[in-house]
């Protein structure tokens, strides 16, 4: 290893993580630093508009003074008791989240991850004590493309090789049905009694901002209710403002049986999730059958709070549709000016280009088109190879969004014409 002082600040920081962190990511090389509304800075002092925001965690802008500062009151009073106490905020908190989505009950997690896992093991406990399926017997039905985490539960409906292979054996229970098709989905619930649940994604994230049909989540609705199946909502990534509505599934207003959120949630500050239900199916599970130490803690509760308040205070619904229709238009003019995008989908601010890879680059070509776009000062990353994901903070003005864009169509046309 080269001697750390006659390194760059960002050569030092990566060499650092390359020595004694886990490889299990590969990052865009660019070393942050710090982070307000829609810009990060890195250890350079380059300024760069964050067009990834976390993967959706940081929709309110880095570091929204009024959720840092609920943060810093919380931090220096209570910041966590575990579930073996009651504390001042927690009831509060679950208060307001179920008024604000509309549900009876709440179970409040950390990780997205978790929240998907509150979300199966809910359906089990209702399989069984509600539907009567027989013990062990029940099924849950994910969409081909999935992507809710990285647990053994979620890898287990997985059909991404490198979120499964060599993780073997995986849990079992499972159906999987292509996307966006409702008669296949009829098909599976048609063929087996003991399915309890369906767990889909408004809009597939991971597998590259994938946008169903019109009327497809209506479709689930009228599905699951006919076949008494429980309609289980990913918003996770979809969730809280991002695809234009406060939640993607309203976008056809239709009400999931169980809603999963996360990221958002707390405005980029801590892991929290949520599961919202009804309390036929949250009172399955009883006392002692569920939980974990920092789940609806102090801290969590009061960030969270305050990340949905400013997502209703400064309409950050409404102007990720504003600003996400500017954005695909300003993208699909350029369909017409280089080979290189091939096609534009995704709803408010979660959007994705569909990259033709270039003979000089080939299947390298979204990663090279976002290491140009890193060195014009805006930050994105592939997803699949050859989509690039652009969402930004939901605070970003129409001004931003067209500095960004144009940021975006030079580096576009001049990576095409690049010899
Ligand atoms: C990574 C992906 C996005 C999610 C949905 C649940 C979760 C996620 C729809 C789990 C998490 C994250 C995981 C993160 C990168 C990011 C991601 F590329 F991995 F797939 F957004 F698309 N449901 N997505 O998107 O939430 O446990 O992470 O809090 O693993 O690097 P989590």
């Amino acid at each position: 290893m080269e001697s750390l002082t006659s390194l760059t600040a960002t050569q030092r920081a990566i060499q650092l993580e390359e020595q004694y962190g886990a490889h299990n990511y590969h990052p865009i090389p660019v070393v942050l630093e710090r982070g307000q509304g829609i810009f990060v800075w890195d250890v350079e002092g380059r300024q760069y508009y964050d067009f990834l925001s976390a993967y959706s965690a940081v929709s309110q802008g880095h570091c929204h003074p009024r959720i840092v500062d609920a943060m810093i009151r919380q931090a220096q009073r209570l910041t966590l008791t575990s579930r073996a106490f009651h504390t001042d905020i927690l009831g509060q908190c679950e208060k307001y989240l179920c008024e604000y989505f509309g549900f009876d009950k709440v179970l409040m997690m950390n990780s997205g991850a978790e929240g998907g896992e509150t979300a199966l093991k809910l359906t089990r406990k209702w399989a069984y004590k509600v539907k009567g399926i027989a013990q062990d017997a029940a099924k849950t039905v994910y969409a081909t493309g999935n992507f809710w985490g990285r647990t053994m539960a979620a890898i287990s409906s997985s059909t991404d090789p490198s979120s499964t292979s060599d993780y073997g054996p995986l849990l079992p229970g499972y159906q999987l049905v292509p996307y966006n098709d409702l008669s296949a989905l009829e098909e599976a619930f048609k063929a087996d009694p003991d399915i309890a649940g369906f767990m889909v994604e408004p809009i597939q994230g991971e597998a590259g901002v994938v946008v169903p049909d019109a009327g497809y989540l209506r479709g689930v609705r009228e599905l699951c209710t006919r076949y008494n199946v429980l309609f289980i909502a990913d918003e996770v990534q979809t969730g809280i403002g991002r695809t234009g509505r406060r939640l993607a599934c309203d976008h056809e207003a239709v009400k999931p049986d169980i809603l999963v959120l996360g990221k958002a949630l707390s405005g980029g500050t801590m892991p929290v999730s949520a599961v919202l239900a009804s309390d036929e199916i949250m009172l399955t599970i009883r006392p002692g059958e569920h939980g974990s130490t920092y789940g609806g803690n102090p801290l969590a509760c009061a960030v969270t709070m305050a990340a949905l308040q400013v997502v209703e205070d400064e309409g950050l619904a409404e102007n990720a549709e504003v600003m996400g229709q500017l954005f695909r238009d300003r993208m699909n003019a350029l369909i017409d000016k280089t080979p290189l995008v091939k096609l534009v989908r995704g709803k408010g601010l979660l959007n994705a280009i569909v990259i033709e890879n270039l003979p000089q680059y080939g299947s390298e070509t979204a990663w090279a088109l976002c290491m140009q776009l890193k060195e014009a000062g805006l930050l994105c990353k592939p997803t699949h190879g050859d989509k690039i994901r652009f969402a930004p903070p939901l605070v970003i003005t129409e001004e931003q969004m067209h500095q960004a864009c144009d940021i975006i169509e030079k580096t576009v046309l001049n990576l095409n014409s690049a010899d």
